[in-house]
């Protein structure tokens, strides 16, 4: 306990170290996490989280890597987390890209780390959050969390930042139009990476028709909030601080209104996770609640009835026992 208050201290005090080791009991579930931050939780809420998400091989990595680039150009200290990456983090194939990563993980001002999630559920989703909490307590200013797909675990990621990049390119086809609803719902500010690839025109027209389409009902969503369409090349290093613009532009609407009540509510539907995984621990933790189970099942008791009973008898013996 002493060991991970000072873990703490050393965490706040921006060590590398300490904040390696505390993202590993992240991604690990370790409830050593969670006593190593509490004596410096106050510290927590100064880093601007931005997700940046997006099919497969859409230019994510690349992007992030620019993006540290223009950032670190405004002496920010930014933090990288990649959530299963599939493809290594230095952007693929480009030798470049390589050596423009191993630059920046040379500065002390830049961290990355890649993570895996775990398969239990809401593991990834927990296991960003931590991780972003710790690099926000770190002193990290701009946390960029890269993870890969567009499927319900991803979403739950990006339910959990501040600003939600998404990141497309030309080319990927009926795969976008499958997902668009989805993007749409989730994106904050839309990338149309590969401008100098060919069609990318064609998509931006196409992305900001879909978003003024569905305006009434994202702006309500979103705070009166309209995503702009920003086309980029990553590669090329075209229009990154355009991509800067419109994330600080985010920032800027909701700094003005709605972002201590978004914080909020994410604190909430952490604590509520939590509370529930706790809950599950108690229910199934219980002595002979899994025998108990396979007997009425065994004796033809329906599932929800066998359910409700157990329930109720693992909570009225937890209540008592907290009395006692
Ligand atoms: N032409 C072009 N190629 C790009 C651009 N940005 C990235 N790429 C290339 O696209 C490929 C995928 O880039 P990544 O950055 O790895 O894409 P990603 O979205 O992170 O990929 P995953 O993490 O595997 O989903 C690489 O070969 C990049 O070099 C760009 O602006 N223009
Ligand atoms: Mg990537």
């Amino acid at each position: 306990m002493i060991e991970n208050e000072s873990l703490g201290q050393r965490l706040a005090a921006g060590d590398r170290g300490a904040l390696a080791r505390l993202i590993s009991w992240a991604e690990n579930g370790d409830p050593r996490f969670a006593s190593a931050l509490a004596p410096v939780w106050a510290r927590v809420g100064r880093a601007w989280r931005n997700g940046v998400t997006g099919p497969p091989g859409a230019g994510k990595s690349t992007l992030v890597n620019a993006l540290a680039g223009a950032l670190r150009g405004a002496d920010k200290r930014v933090g990288i987390l990649a959530v299963d990456p599939t493809s290594p983090f230095t952007g693929g194939a480009l030798l470049g890209d390589r050596i423009r990563m191993e630059e920046r993980s040379s500065d002390a001002g830049v961290f990355i780390r890649s993570m895996a999630s775990r398969g239990s559920h809401g593991g990834l989703s927990r296991a960003a959050v931590d991780a972003c909490d710790a690099m926000d307590i770190a002193g990290i200013d701009e946390i960029l969390l890269e993870t890969v797909g567009v499927g319900q675990a991803e979403f739950d990621v990006m339910s959990a930042v501040d600003t939600v990049v998404v990141v497309l390119c030309p080319g990927a086809g009926d795969g976008v139009q499958a997902m668009k609803a989805g993007i749409l719902e989730v994106a904050d500010v839309l990338v149309v990476n590969k401008s100098d690839v060919a069609g990318a025109d064609r998509l931006v027209l196409d992305l900001e028709e879909s978003v003024a389409a569905r305006l009434g009902r994202a702006r309500e969503a979103k705070g009166g909030w309209k995503a702009p369409v920003v086309a980029a090349s990553a590669a090329l290093g075209r229009n990154i601080d355009g991509l800067v613009g419109a994330i600080a532009a985010h920032r800027a609407h909701l700094e003005r209104c709605g972002l201590a009540r978004a914080r909020r509510e994410r604190r909430l539907e952490q604590v509520r996770r939590v509370m529930a995984q706790h809950l599950d621990d108690v229910l199934w933790g219980a002595g002979g609640v899994r025998e108990a189970a396979e007997r009425d099942l065994a004796a033809g008791v329906p599932p929800y009835d066998v359910a409700s009973r157990l329930a109720a008898r693992v909570l009225r013996g937890a209540t008592e026992s907290s009395r006692a």
